[in-house]
């Protein structure tokens, strides 16, 4: 009879990993990078750098509404390391993962199929990994609401992305982000944070879930959880892209400020569906990402947003399409307790 003790849970160790440090920062690039605490560093618009020699950095081409936007930026306990191979840059502390690929829409025969490249490409780098748990996903692509019906562009990659996930990952569907960039750069950027143990994907009883979206918002139905539940010891939270979809209909038409309340709603729900106490929803623990269509409604959207939120919860306002045409405002961001 072997002395070893049998491994008798049915769930994967989960044994706390530290939080995630999310924080926006206003200091150089170089003195960020010098930290090997650091597992990503991201820069938003033209005037950020492009890139850097380091793969944790990472430029996505939104514009920020103000004209200096701070580095936003991840820490982690273990000491970083990172490489740059096949196109995809990735970075572990042997907790968490970062990654990073950007795939040329023409190189792959446009939108679709540079989606299921890049999704095929981050399936098998984090099968490889020690970090095998997706968590949390962001999509960025040019030009996302051209084309009509099921030939729009944010439709085309729902179809490459699930193709690219034939494989499936190895836990439910992680959160994830999708938005419009207007560099006018067909590149497909993709990047996720991936981590050692699985995190719980929750959905919000609001809305239907996206990969139930009925047939007229596309041929293939977007595949993201409304958040993750990271699998920290204290309680941190993956918020998706949110925005005013209230079942799986847009709402509040040309309706910025009723837009944003409705988007609150919805983040408020889903915090509560994944057991966030009341008082720590939408709370000074909170870092939002929020993208906005128009830029004249950039300012409109702080104030109201400055009105309704602690005064120290972490705000980022970017411009960025949304991928229905008729909505003005969405929210992506971590909440941490
Ligand atoms: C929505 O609720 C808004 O395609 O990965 C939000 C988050 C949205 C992620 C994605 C899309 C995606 O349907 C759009």
């Amino acid at each position: 009879m072997s002395s070893a003790k049998p491994d008798i849970s049915p769930h994967p160790a989960t044994d706390g990993l530290p939080p995630l440090g999310i924080r926006y920062e206003a200091m150089e690039l170089d003195t960020i990078l010098g930290d090997d605490r650091v597992l990503a560093v991201f820069g938003f618009g033209a005037q950020a750098p492009a890139a850097h020699a380091d793969p944790r950095y990472l430029r996505v081409n939104l514009e920020p509404a103000d004209a200096t936007a701070p580095f936003e930026v991840w820490r982690v306990q273990g000491s970083v390391h990172a490489r740059r191979d096949d196109g995809i840059a990735q970075s572990f502390d042997g907790d968490y993962a970062f990654g990073a690929i950007e795939v040329d829409e023409a190189a792959h025969g446009g939108i679709e199929n540079a989606a299921a490249v890049a999704y095929r490409k981050l399936l098998a780098a984090v099968a490889a990994s020690d970090t095998p748990h997706v968590l949390r996903i962001w999509n960025y692509l040019d030009a996302i609401n051209l084309g009509a019906g099921d030939d729009e562009r944010y439709r085309r990659f729902c179809v490459g992305r699930a193709a690219g996930l034939e494989q499936g990952f190895v836990d439910a569907y992680p959160a994830a982000t999708g938005i419009g960039v207007r560099d006018g750069r067909r590149v497909l950027q993709v990047y996720w944070l991936a981590a050692r143990a699985a995190g719980i994907g929750f959905e919000n009883p609001r809305q239907v879930s996206a990969w139930r979206y009925p047939r007229q918002y596309g041929i293939k139905a977007p595949t993201f959880a409304r958040a993750t539940r990271a699998p920290t010891r204290s309680v941190q939270v993956y918020i998706s892209g949110t925005a005013a979809i209230v079942g799986h209909v847009s709402h509040h038409h040309d309706d910025l400020e009723a837009q944003i309340a409705e988007t609150l709603a919805n983040i408020d729900s889903v915090l509560a569906a994944a057991q966030v106490a009341p008082a720590e929803r939408l709370s000074a623990g909170a870092v939002l990402k929020v993208y906005v269509r128009r830029s004249e409604d950039v300012a409109g959207a702080h104030a109201l947003l400055r009105g309704k939120l602690p005064a120290h919860t972490c705000l980022l306002l970017l411009h960025g399409d949304i991928c229905r045409g008729e909505l003005l405002v969405e929210i992506d961001g971590v909440q941490s307790a």
